[in-house]
């Protein structure tokens, strides 16, 4: 049945930074093909806050605090989830920062900062969710990418190299745990609307005009453009894509871009 294809009734979610951006809006596009919500945060205000929001929204959602980085506290919280909500069917791995600073300033400190949080952090609740996925011989990864998988641009080296370096980890994954019936794929989203981008989308912003021309669909995504492939990714109608990342960028990655007098 074509509604079961895409059905995620009686699934369970867990969102990392699903507190507010894509990560909710993602969250919200699982909870409406019927998943229960698990939104991992990391501040209890915003955590709170994106609670009230997704009851009100009519959402079944339970939060709860750790930081991705802390594999102890990823540990404890994964068993937590388990024991009190209930087995977690899909892991969307979406916590992440951006520093934009160029090379020559940015401190390694500040470089090892965005890796752990964007490229590690993934690796580890991967692994505290995917020993319960495996015993199980079912599971849905998937990973948060970006047009900074592909392309560079300046001063986001180190986010370029996490989101890369993610890709790859996506691949991986895939490859060892695929075996499991564990299918693990990648979303990379183009330049979206959200807080994140907010420093670059202002009107006027040289940054704004360049990503309207420069993305064929001529307009920056909506967070709820991620909704459809956020959910096929997690529903039995992708039971047999592994290590793919879909590119949700209104066509960016697909040209070389045109001149900014051309129509
Ligand atoms: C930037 C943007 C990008 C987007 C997104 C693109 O500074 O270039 O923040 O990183 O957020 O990652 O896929």
């Amino acid at each position: 049945m074509m509604s079961e294809l895409f059905s995620l009734k009686n699934k369970r979610a867990l969102i990392t930074g699903g507190t507010h951006g894509l990560g909710m809006a993602m969250a919200k596009g699982l909870g409406s093909a019927g998943a229960t919500l698990i939104i991992n945060g990391h501040t209890e205000e915003k955590m709170n806050a994106a609670l009230a929001e997704y009851k009100a929204a009519g959402f079944d959602a339970h939060g709860f605090l750790f930081d991705v980085t802390d594999e102890a506290s990823v540990a404890a919280s994964i068993d937590n989830i388990e024991q009190q909500v209930g087995p977690i069917d899909i892991l969307i791995n979406n916590a992440g920062i951006i520093m934009r600073t160029p090379m020559l300033e940015m401190e390694a400190s500040d470089f090892r900062k965005v890796i752990d949080i964007d490229l590690v952090g993934p690796f580890i609740v991967s692994k505290h969710v995917g020993k319960y996925m495996i015993n199980r011989k079912a599971g849905k990864i998937i990973n948060i990418c970006s047009m900074m998988s592909e392309l560079g641009r300046n001063t986001v080296s180190a986010y370029a190299a996490a989101k890369g370096g993610l890709k790859m980890l996506t691949k991986n994954m895939a490859t060892e745990w695929a075996k499991y019936n564990i299918q693990v794929n990648g979303i990379g989203p183009g330049y979206f609307a959200t807080t994140q981008t907010a420093p670059i989308r202002t009107e006027g912003h040289p940054f704004n005009e360049f990503i309207i021309n420069r993305t064929p669909a001529g307009r920056w995504g909506d967070p709820e453009d991620l909704a459809g492939t956020t959910i096929f990714l997690s529903s039995p109608a992708s039971n047999f894509v592994n290590g793919q990342i879909i590119y949700v960028d209104g066509g960016l990655l697909a040209t070389i871009g045109k001149p900014a007098n051309e129509a």
